[in-house]
């Protein structure tokens, strides 16, 4: 089941919480900093190991423990891509990547849950509306691996826009306060 909700993707309980990376994967501002500053030094410390070995390139994913954040299995760390380094269609292929590499991760890792936040979608410039359908199109075929697919939408202008696309582009219901996609 996926779902799309309105909250910061580190208070999800799930599994694998998704992090907006870059590559050199040693932390950084938004959704990155929200987690580091969450797992804690723990985190801090893996990272920079997996810093030391090369980092993580555009469209690929590593796997850290969660540390402080006591709930999750793991934090899977993504780097999306910088929207006006790519065409479109390379752009989305890297995004695409990044979704798919973070559910095989998480499975091979063992974990029924997993939550994103958008990627790209903050300082990378991706804008939300064309991220969204690249990112239902990579997770629906994932839908029926895990328990919970949680697209995490921090502000709530992003939550309202992704309402909307979602609407467009898959079929999905509300619950409550979340979309639903009907897969
Ligand atoms: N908590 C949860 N979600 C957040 C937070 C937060 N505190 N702040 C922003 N978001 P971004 P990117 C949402 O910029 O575009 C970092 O410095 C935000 O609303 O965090 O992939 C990394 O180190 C948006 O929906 O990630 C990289 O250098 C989503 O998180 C770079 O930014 C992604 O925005 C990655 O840029």
């Amino acid at each position: 089941m996926i779902r799309i909700v309105h909250g910061s993707v580190v208070d999800q309980r799930v599994d694998a919480i998704v992090n907006a990376a870059n590559g050199g994967l040693m932390g950084g501002g938004g959704v990155d900093g929200a987690i580091h500053r969450a797992a804690g030094p723990g985190l801090d410390e893996e990272c920079r190991r997996l810093h030391d070995e090369g980092g993580c390139p555009t469209g690929d994913a590593r796997l850290t423990g969660a540390y402080g954040i006591s709930w999750a299995r793991h934090v899977v760390h993504t780097v999306g891509p910088v929207f006006s380094e790519h065409s479109f269609e390379e752009g989305a292929r890297l995004l695409a990547s990044c979704y798919e590499r973070s559910c095989d991760l998480a499975l091979a890792a063992g974990d029924a849950s997993i939550a994103f936040p958008a990627i790209s979608c903050g300082v990378y410039g991706f804008p939300l509306e064309r991220a969204l359908p690249v990112a239902l199109d990579a997770l629906v075929p994932y839908a029926v691996r895990f328990d919970r697919i949680v697209l995490a939408m921090f502000r709530r202008d992003e939550f309202a826009l992704a309402r909307e696309v979602a609407r467009e582009v898959v079929r999905c219901h509300d619950e409550g306060d979340e979309v639903v996609v009907d897969a």
